[in-house]
């Protein structure tokens, strides 16, 4: 198709960025890291966001260089950041991987070459990977988690609290970190019962010994809610919408 057509073309032509999203410490507002979110700058359509390409990326296969382009980017990115003293030693950079991404046989290989090219070491880069792509094939997905932390990166089940996981998955899952999704926390379902399942998924992550994230917080009642209930991170248009890398690196330098 059309869209499709474009979307190699301008891979090639360099009109893929990197947006990115501040992730802050709920106990004590430290700037714990950004999350690299792909935007498209089409000639005729302007910019357009991951809803609008990603589904035809995955359908097309597109994601893998598209994928590998972002994995590439965030690192370079980090990398920059970090040489330039501007980046203390606890902020990271979150990239998310898609199903198909994820299913690759030489994805670890690749992020392991990527990290050594760009200079970044390991500790610095998070995957978030979705708890239904996990739970596809959980074993191979398992074992793939396993090969991935043995480099030293950082996992993170995206979405969590939407896909239906097995509990006794999540233990095998050798992953640091639980983002709840965002609709348990925007209020716009029934909010007492949203309020009981984001409680009982930090008691949960707490008991694993995981860090737990909140994304999607827009207003200040739901970050209270969170700092109470002991949420580790958070992340929402409350504290930055997603932003260009100048602005990023503006807000990187404001936190040292
Ligand atoms: O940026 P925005 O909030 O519109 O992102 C919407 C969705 O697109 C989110 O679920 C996000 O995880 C996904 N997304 C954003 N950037 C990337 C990317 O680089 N790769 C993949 N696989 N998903 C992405
Ligand atoms: O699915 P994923 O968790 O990767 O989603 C990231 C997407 O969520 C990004 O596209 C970002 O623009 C969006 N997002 C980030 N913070 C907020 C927020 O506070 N409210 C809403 N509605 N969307 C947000
Ligand atoms: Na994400
Ligand atoms: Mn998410």
């Amino acid at each position: 198709g059309r869209l499709e057509a474009e979307m190699r073309r301008d891979l090639d032509d360099g009109r893929f960025v990197l947006h990115y999203q501040p992730i802050y410490s709920a106990t004590d507002g430290a700037l714990q890291g950004f999350e690299a979110l792909a935007r498209w700058e089409h000639p005729e359509r302007g910019l357009l966001g991951p809803q609008e390409f990603i589904p035809l990326a995955e359908e097309t296969g597109l994601i893998i260089p598209l994928g590998r382009w972002v994995i590439r980017e965030a690192c370079r990115q980090m990398a920059s950041w970090r040489s330039g003293a501007t980046c203390g030693d606890d902020v990271s950079m979150s990239v998310n991987i898609s199903a198909r991404q994820f299913s690759q046989p030489d994805l670890v290989e690749f992020i392991r070459e990527t990290l050594e090219r760009e200079g970044l070491s390991p500790c610095f880069l998070k995957l978030e990977i979705t708890e239904s792509v996990l739970m596809r094939e959980a074993d191979a997905a398992a074992a793939k988690l396993r090969r991935l932390k043995e480099l030293g990166i950082k996992l993170m089940i995206d979405d969590f609290g939407t896909g239906y996981s097995s509990l006794s998955y999540l233990q095998r899952f050798p992953v640091d970190y639980l983002k709840i999704d965002r609709s348990f926390i925007s209020g716009d379902q029934n909010e007492e019962e949203s309020r009981k399942i984001v409680s009982t998924i930090i008691s949960l992550a707490r008991n694993l010994g995981l860090r737990v994230v909140a994304e999607g917080v827009e207003e200040q009642d739901q970050f209270q809610m969170l700092r109470n209930m002991q949420c580790d991170d958070v992340q929402g248009f409350m504290f930055s919408r997603p932003v260009e890398s100048p602005k990023a690196q503006d807000l990187l330098e404001s936190y040292i």
